[in-house]
């Protein structure tokens, strides 16, 4: 199959599935095309039967805003017509689906497309008047739709309410970044002491993801435990983060680690990971998370709750509720039994449920249906 792809390259879980899904689908003798504004930022070297077409938005001063929307459409339309593509996968409604949708038309081709839904286009987006209409389109204009969660396809039926099937397939990550090791040299480089448990963060920073609760949460452990709580990423509620941890007295004990082009070291260095978003359709970091040992607290929104069985593989609590979420933290960082007993539970359900050949199967046979016109 000849694949086109448009996603936003930068380092968000949408990217990075559109990426490995890429990678997949051309280790598999798929021709790929990455039609993006940058090179994704998982493509580090060439491989044969994968393209990188690159969009780039001219400014002219006749224009307000540069029209990245129109020059993607372009783009991809001289894609699909010197290649020759059977699908394109665009990775948002808006704007990538719709920029699809017009780049058909544009090439006046044939091509099926495939959108994904990931979350933001609908969970905030979607919400907003003035883009609904055209998220409706971008999703009913689309061959065949997918979204990364049951939860996401609830919440697109009741927001936006299209004239559409929706599938869920979930999202995998690349297995042999993220296997289960110990780090404790990274420890030491950070100089966090053997007996202290690891509690570990990771996104960027938006004010969807908590970050508040996740210092709630810390603070009332480490009265119970000696703990450090890691950090990582960076994003708008970075510096007011900073503050708020000076004022709970925890600075001493939280390391800001920053952006990091590779998360899986210190997920092999931590104890435990903490995701206390009040919106998420999946919450990509889990599975990272998971795959490298670390049991999880995640919050009951959106998607969280399809990747951690409560009790089995994991634990949930309600948005905002520190309190429990404390509680669930000292219990797993001092009951060994217990933690070995989710993490093996854990292990074995996302090997079974996230595997990245068996997600990408799935996308593999929805291409194929619409190439054979199923
Ligand atoms: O979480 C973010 O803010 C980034 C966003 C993105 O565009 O990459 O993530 C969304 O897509 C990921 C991949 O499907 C999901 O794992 C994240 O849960 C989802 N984020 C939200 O729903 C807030």
């Amino acid at each position: 199959m000849k694949i086109g792809i448009t996603c936003y390259p930068t380092m968000g879980g949408s990217g990075i599935i559109a990426t490995e899904l890429g990678l997949k689908m051309a280790e598999r003798g798929h021709d790929v095309h990455f039609i993006t504004s940058n090179t994704p930022f998982r493509i580090q070297f060439h491989r044969p039967n994968i393209t990188l077409h690159q969009v780039d938005v001219n400014q002219y001063a006749v224009f307000q805003y540069p029209p990245y929307d129109i020059t993607l459409a372009t783009k991809i339309a001289e894609v699909i017509n010197n290649y020759d593509l059977d699908v394109l996968h665009m990775h948002y409604a808006v704007p990538h689906a719709i920029c699809g949708i017009l780049a058909r038309q544009i090439a006046r081709r044939d091509v099926k497309i495939v959108t994904t839904l990931h979350g933001t286009d609908i969970t905030v987006l979607g919400y907003d008047s003035t883009l609904r209409e055209a998220i409706k389109f971008g999703i009913e204009e689309s061959d065949v739709v997918t979204s990364v969660s049951d939860a996401l396809i609830a919440e697109t039926k009741q927001v936006i309410n299209p004239d559409k099937e929706i599938v869920t397939v979930y999202n995998f990550i690349n297995e042999q970044d993220f296997e289960t090791c110990d780090n404790p040299d990274l420890k030491r480089i950070y100089g966090i002491p053997d007996d202290y448990k690891v509690m570990t963060h990771v996104s960027n920073f938006r004010k969807v993801k908590r970050i508040q609760d996740i210092l709630q949460t810390f603070k009332i452990t480490r009265t119970a435990l000696k703990a450090k709580l890691l950090l990582i990423g960076d994003g708008p509620e970075l510096a007011k983060m900073r503050q708020l941890a000076d004022k709970l007295g925890i600075a001493d004990d939280v390391l800001f680690i920053g952006k990091q082009e590779k998360v899986a070291p210190f997920y092999q260095l931590s104890d435990l990971f903490l995701l206390m978003s009040e919106k998420e359709s999946f919450g990509l970091v889990l599975l990272e998370a998971m795959h490298c040992g670390v049991v999880c607290i995640g919050t009951r929104a959106g998607g969280i709750g399809e990747v951690i069985s409560h009790d089995e593989t994991g634990l949930l609590v309600d948005v905002g509720d520190t309190e429990t979420a404390s509680d669930y933290a000292v219990k797993l960082l001092t009951d060994d039994v217990y933690y070995k007993t989710l993490q093996q539970n854990m292990l074995a359900d996302i090997k079974r449920r996230f595997a990245s050949d068996h997600i990408t199967d799935q996308y593999e046979q929805l291409y194929q249906e619409l190439i054979d016109g199923q």
